[in-house]
């Protein structure tokens, strides 16, 4: 890409990890930040930790960055303290930052948990109304707006992937729809920063599965082209797994188990 320092937040978590394997293609140097401290630092790497929620920590790590690869908080439904302050606050705290220091560009890791409670016979696209299937999902509507808003009034530009099940292999009958491999995660993220422009812009990201839930225009704009395929891992889910019942809302609606569970109760 054209950019010269590309910050990764999330950087000790498994996407973070599996994304520093691009670092050269994402930009000149990678600046990594998580809660927890990085291990292994090539030279093209520098760590500076630091909590999401933090503002002026957030301002210090952001600042000397053109654009943002936003993967950190908390990954799958939480607390509400938690989702709160890594994700609303976290998200808020990095866009800010990004204003303020003249970021150019963020990659922003939502999740297909922003369009959950959508059934699983449905077919949307990145248009439909978000429909999220928990807090963590409400969260990801948040960073979409938030990054909306941040496009529209001061034109820092965001690609925010809808990412699906981004794990080694599928492991569930869900996940041969929802898989994205580690290397087509590597793709769309590289070419989120490498396109010209992007505007603000909002994607589905899978692997090329032979089911899918979405109508994904967006990736194919941005030139993606999935390498791998839930559908090499088919046999071996289905005699792993159950078929389950057509009227249970994992199995019913797209979000899978989140819809099943309703959201955490005060600790
Ligand atoms: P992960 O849980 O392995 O990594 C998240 C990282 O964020 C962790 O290293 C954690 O220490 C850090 N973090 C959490 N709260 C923080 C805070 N307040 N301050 C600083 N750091 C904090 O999750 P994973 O799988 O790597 O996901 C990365 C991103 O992609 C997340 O935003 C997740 O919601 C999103 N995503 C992941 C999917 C997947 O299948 N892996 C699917 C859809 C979205
Ligand atoms: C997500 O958003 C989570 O980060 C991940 O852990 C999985 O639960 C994934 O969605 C999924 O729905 O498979």
């Amino acid at each position: 890409s054209h950019f010269t320092k590309v910050l990764i937040t999330g950087a000790a978590g498994a996407l973070g990890k599996e994304l520093r394997h691009s670092a050269l293609r994402l930009g000149g140097s990678v600046r990594l930040t998580d809660r927890i401290a990085s291990e292994d630092l090539a030279d093209h790497e520098e760590d500076m930790p630091v909590d999401l929620a933090d503002f002026d920590g957030v301002m210090q790590v952001v600042e000397g960055c053109d654009a943002i690869v936003h993967l950190g908080g908390q990954s799958r439904e939480g607390t509400w303290e938690a989702v709160l302050d890594s994700n609303i606050k976290g998200t808020y705290n990095i866009y800010e930052a990004a204003r303020q220091h003249g970021v150019e560009r963020i990659v922003y890791a939502s999740s297909v948990h922003a369009t959950g409670y959508y059934e699983r016979n449905e077919t949307i696209d990145a248009k439909a109304p978000q429909r999220p299937d928990s807090l963590y999902g409400v969260s990801k509507c948040f960073g979409e707006d938030l990054s909306r808003y941040c496009f529209d009034q001061f034109g820092i530009e965001s690609v925010c992937l809808r990412i699906g099940s981004c794990f080694p292999e599928p492991v569930d009958r869900r996940m041969l729809i929802t898989w994205l491999s580690y290397g087509d995660f590597r793709q769309i993220v590289e070419l989120s920063l490498s396109a010209p422009r992007v505007g603000h812009m909002i994607s589905f990201a899978t692997s090329d599965n032979r089911e899918r839930f979405w109508n994904n225009e967006a990736a194919s704009v941005l030139g993606y082209r999935p390498q791998d395929s839930a559908d090499d891992y088919r046999e071996k889910v289905f005699a792993a797994t159950d078929q389950g019942h057509p009227n249970d809302p994992a199995v019913r609606f797209q979000g899978g188990s989140f819809c099943a569970v309703g959201h955490f109760e005060d600790e």
